[in-house]
């Protein structure tokens, strides 16, 4: 099984024991209560650092906003509140970013503040600095460390310190970020933190620097269970998130596909197309929201990237983008299997043991064809889009 794949084998062993002991339709309830609670997963994220570095900006891109979106943090805005404020993500609504306080007042004491923002809340922190770090944030990266919960360093606004750079003689972009990536390091290792790692990031300009691999790292050191929520909240603004999220659907296609198969099984003539439909509307949907093929993550994208949402959505060419429903699904069925499909699985059914094996077979085989399908349609289609939106004018 590789990383992409968020069933445990707890969970697999479980399908094992109620499929020898209760039989099939158990087994495909069992993978079906799988499927839907792992899309209920609760993740917090804290964002922290100094007043004015950067944090509710990060906040807002990170939720794939731009800063003029009406549920936006306000940024450039001195701070005033001492409470964390919560942020949700369009269209998920498990996942939260919190805008925590800012550091390095005065008496800044780390123990104190993690207290006051109830640090068992969140499953890690991001600790922003729009130059070196300071010893607040030091602190306080020791300070959660004590707690056991993970953080990670960004050093944000790159954009201003490159285009600061460019006016020196040999000016060179991989150079410079070299150096600053390295004295960051040197400042937080001179506090003592042995091997800091640090991401350079633009707020503005997420597709860019560190931001990427911000991203996977966070993914790659969720527990596992959490791994899949994250990823798909990702708003799809970059092409490694898209990949990612691509490879993660693609590794739970053979769970869907064996539901239907399972269901296919069980002697109730039309059950089974039932399921198979109700299966690809229920997951494609999921695909849709995921790859931000709706009309709000479009707008979103074109605000962030200030282009007209038309000009993204000329690049759409999967018909699934107009509309997933159970007429469409059962359309695309009938002429990928063929209108034969439905009228076979209908026959076999009703011959005992055999007949249900073949049914079950044709069910697991459909099934799996038509979302690797749609899959790589829609998961293309994305990509198109954000070649568009990232495609500089000629
Ligand atoms: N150039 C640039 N400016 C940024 C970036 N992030 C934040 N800023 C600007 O820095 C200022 C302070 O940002 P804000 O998010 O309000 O910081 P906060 O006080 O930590 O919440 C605002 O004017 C932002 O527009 C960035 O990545 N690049
Ligand atoms: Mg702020």
């Amino acid at each position: 099984m590789d990383d992409y794949d968020y069933i445990t084998s707890e969970e697999i062993e479980k399908i094992k024991v109620a499929m020898e002991s209760n039989g099939l339709e158990r087994a495909a309830a069992v993978i079906q209560a799988h499927l839907e609670s792992s899309d209920n997963v609760e993740l917090n994220i804290a964002i922290t650092g100094e007043s004015g570095s950067g944090k509710s900006t990060f906040v807002n891109a990170f939720r794939g906003l731009d800063d003029e979106h009406p549920e936006a943090a306000s940024s450039g805005v001195t701070e005033t509140t001492v409470v964390p404020t919560k942020y949700t993500y369009p269209k998920f609504d498990k996942v939260f970013i919190w805008d925590l306080p800012g550091i390095g007042t005065p008496n800044f004491k780390a123990e104190e503040y993690l207290e006051k923002v109830n640090f068992k809340t969140y499953d890690f922190f991001i600790i922003i600095a729009s130059e070196r770090f300071k010893s607040s944030g030091v602190q306080l990266a020791n300070e959660i460390q004590k707690m056991k919960k993970t953080f990670y360093f960004v050093r944000s606004k790159i954009d201003d310190s490159l285009r600061a750079a460019q006016r020196r003689k040999n000016y060179n972009e991989e150079e410079t970020l070299e150096l600053i990536q390295q004295d960051c390091v040197r400042g937080l290792q001179e506090l003592d933190i042995c091997s800091p790692k640090v991401f350079l990031i633009s707020s503005f300009e997420l597709n860019l620097y560190d931001f990427p691999k911000l991203e996977e790292t966070i993914e790659k050191e969720l527990p596992k269970h959490k791994r899949h929520v994250l990823l798909l909240t990702l708003p799809n603004m970059s092409f490694q998130v898209n990949e990612r999220k691509r490879k993660s659907f693609r590794a739970n296609i053979w769970k869907l596909a064996t539901v239907s198969c399972l269901v296919a099984t069980v002697p109730i003539p039309g059950l089974s197309v039932v399921c198979d439909v109700t299966i690809l509307v229920t997951e494609l949907r999921k695909y849709y929201k995921a790859f931000g093929l709706d009309d709000e993550s479009l707008q979103n994208l074109a605000n962030r990237v200030k282009k007209p949402i038309q000009e993204l959505k000329s690049v759409l060419k999967s018909p699934l983008t107009a509309e997933i429903s159970k007429d469409v699904v059962i359309k695309l069925l009938t002429k990928f299997a063929g209108a034969k499909y439905m009228v076979v699985e209908y026959v076999f059914t009703n011959i005992p043991v055999i007949g249900s094996v073949i049914a079950g077979s044709i069910s697991y085989k459909t099934t799996s064809m038509m979302l690797h399908s749609c899959l790589n349609e829609l998961a293309d289609d994305a990509s198109n889009v954000l070649k568009k939106a990232f495609e500089s004018e000629m």
